[in-house]
């Protein structure tokens, strides 16, 4: 049986998804999505582990496309949970009647570019081949799971959980709970779990202690949500041309500009207002650059450990001694947790663990925590692990692993790969480094444009002669069958584009940490830049300078 054809396929259906779907449908295209999971929601689909919150102001966390849907959807704290974000995901499916063309329980497991049809032909788990003129995959910055290499991990006879995989059915009231990894994610669990009520006993396994600043969560009066709502326009216009769209005012301010007791003052006043983000990027210009900087920055926040932790040796286990260059984390009282008897911080960087038995782990001088429940909080292969563990091949038959296999993830702007045409990626590698929802939102405004012009080639860069048009999706020129609407980066474009990465990335003091930003936290992973570090509005409008500029770096057959 022939492929059922496409105009464009979506993988995924988490914010990028969901808008790309509406997007192309909006267009005129023939459009379907398919996703692994049983609903919508991508990130806040399987992350659901206790404490799961964006940190990002509620009045950004959102798509800004649909103003009546802005100002009337309900919500009235500074941060969504990712319940609500889940529900309002399902609400923006449900509004705009897209749940119709997605296709769930499907996996893509094969893409492969037909040169002659100008189509990716598309095998899904479900048995099912796809014949697809234009491949869109919203997977994830943040979604193919990491497990710790431990040994005997798979021989705990008790609950082994993945917070990125998290069971609907998980228990932990009165349970022996031990959780691996202190990122985003563990601060948050660790923090939601700790709670005698909620755990019995709870075991912190730290291999690097982390920097985390108050979030400042709280309830948003509906005088505030209606000031919002006033000037909505006026606040995604900003937060679209500032670098991290956060929300908060953003500095340039030198640390050392000030006076030892004004430096005091504003980071107190940062550390009031919360926000991990705010605090790296709203007290001072300098901190992520800047190692003397950062150091103030380092010292402020231990101070507060030391001031909240009341036994001495948890407070020093959980003061961090490498820079305050990862993502900002912030929570809603992490540090507390540990003034509960219930709650131990072990320190597994000086004292690895060296097994998981049946009864639990152990660490290298021997001792076991006997367990019920083990927890792995240890993050992502993130940005192109979910793209090589598929088989994409573009062009000769070359896999996108293959192509990255030598520098590490690249791409032109974050949204193609030279050498496989028609494939866009939405948070690619060498996207911008900023709040996700609206750096979604501007490429895939940017996808849709690119393939509308794509299909009209005559009114593009005019590569293409549209002599000859024979009624199908194909054109011939000098004899030879070129089909209709296949656009592509150049290879000289996505080198200039990892080049300038590189060079926006060079200073920033997050190169010099094992982090997940740079893909140091996958051990064997190549180490590379996988931001674009010079701010989402200026992202946007390189972006969209240098698709106006005739198509610069995209060719068009
Ligand atoms: P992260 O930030 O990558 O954190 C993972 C944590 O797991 C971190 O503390 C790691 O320690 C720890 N980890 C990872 N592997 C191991 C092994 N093998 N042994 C012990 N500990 C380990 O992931 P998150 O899910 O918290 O957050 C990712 C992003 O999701 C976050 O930035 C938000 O944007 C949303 P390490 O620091 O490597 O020593």
């Amino acid at each position: 049986m022939a492929p059922q054809y496409l105009d464009a396929l979506v993988v995924g259906t988490g914010f990028s998804g969901i808008y790309q779907m509406k997007k192309l449908r909006d267009q005129g295209l023939k459009v379907k999505a398919i996703d692994k999971a049983t609903d919508v929601g991508g990130t806040w689909y399987w992350n659901r582990y206790p404490g799961a919150m964006s940190d990002t102001n509620s009045f950004l966390y959102r798509y800004s496309w649909d103003h009546e849907d802005l100002v009337e959807y309900p919500w009235n704290t500074h941060y969504l949970q990712g319940p609500d974000i889940l529900k309002y995901l399902q609400h923006v499916v449900k509004r705009h009647d897209l749940r119709k063309d997605i296709q769930f329980e499907t996996e893509m497991q094969s893409a492969e570019w037909n040169e002659n049809e100008g189509q990716w032909i598309v095998g899904l788990s479900t048995g099912e081949t796809l014949s697809v003129k234009y491949l869109v995959t919203g997977l994830g910055l943040l979604s193919k799971a990491n497990f710790p290499a431990i040994p005997n991990l798979d021989k705990f006879k008790g609950k082994l959980y993945h917070t990125a995989n998290w069971p609907k059915d998980a228990d932990l009231k009165g349970k022996r709970v031990g959780v691996i990894g202190n990122g985003s994610t563990g601060v948050q669990l660790i923090t939601a779990i700790a709670r005698q009520d909620e755990v019995k006993e709870l075991f912190c396994f730290q291999r690097s202690p982390q920097y985390t600043v108050p979030a400042g969560n709280g309830v948003l009066s509906a005088e505030e949500r209606q000031e919002i709502n006033k000037s909505y326009e006026e606040i995604w216009d900003k937060a679209k041309q500032s670098y991290f769209a956060f929300g908060f005012e953003e500095t340039a301010r030198p640390t050392f500009s000030v006076t030892p007791e004004e430096r005091e003052q504003i980071f107190e006043e940062a550390w009031q207002k919360g926000n991990g983000f705010r605090f790296m990027f709203g007290a001072f210009g300098d901190i992520a650059v800047d190692e003397n900087a950062n150091i103030e920055a380092q010292e402020f926040i231990k101070k507060k450990i030391r001031q909240t932790v009341k036994d001495l040796e948890k407070a020093r286990k959980l003061c961090p001694t490498e820079l305050y260059a990862r993502r900002p984390l912030c929570d809603s009282g992490y540090y507390e947790q540990f003034n509960r008897e219930n709650v131990d911080i072990v320190d597994i960087k000086t004292n690895p663990i060296a097994e998981v038995t049946p009864e639990g782990v152990r660490t290298a001088d021997g001792k076991l925590y006997e367990l019920d429940v083990l927890i792995c909080a240890t993050g992502f292969d993130a940005v192109d692990g979910n793209y090589t563990r598929i088989a994409i091949r573009g062009r000769n038959g070359k896999s996108l692993k293959d192509h990255w296999s030598a520098r590490g993830p690249t791409s032109y702007l974050g949204l193609m790969v030279s050498n496989f045409p028609n494939l866009f990626m939405i948070l690619g590698p060498n996207g911008p480094f900023s709040n996700q929802p609206p750096a979604i939102e501007a490429q895939v405004e940017i996808i849709t444009d690119l393939i509308g012009r794509a299909q009209k080639p005559s009114l593009s860069n005019g590569t293409t002669s549209t002599d000859g048009i024979d009624g199908s999706n194909s054109l011939h020129t000098n004899g030879h069958k070129v089909t209709n609407g296949v656009i592509e980066a150049e290879r000289e474009a996505e080198d200039k584009w990892t080049q300038r990465c590189e060079e926006l990335s060079a200073q920033s003091l997050f190169r010099r940490v094992d982090s997940w930003i740079f893909g140091k936290n996958i051990p064997g992973k190549k180490v590379a830049v996988m931001f674009y570090f010079g701010g989402l509005g200026p992202y946007i409008k390189e972006v969209k300078g240098l698709v106006e500029d005739n198509l610069k770096g995209f060719r068009i057959s």
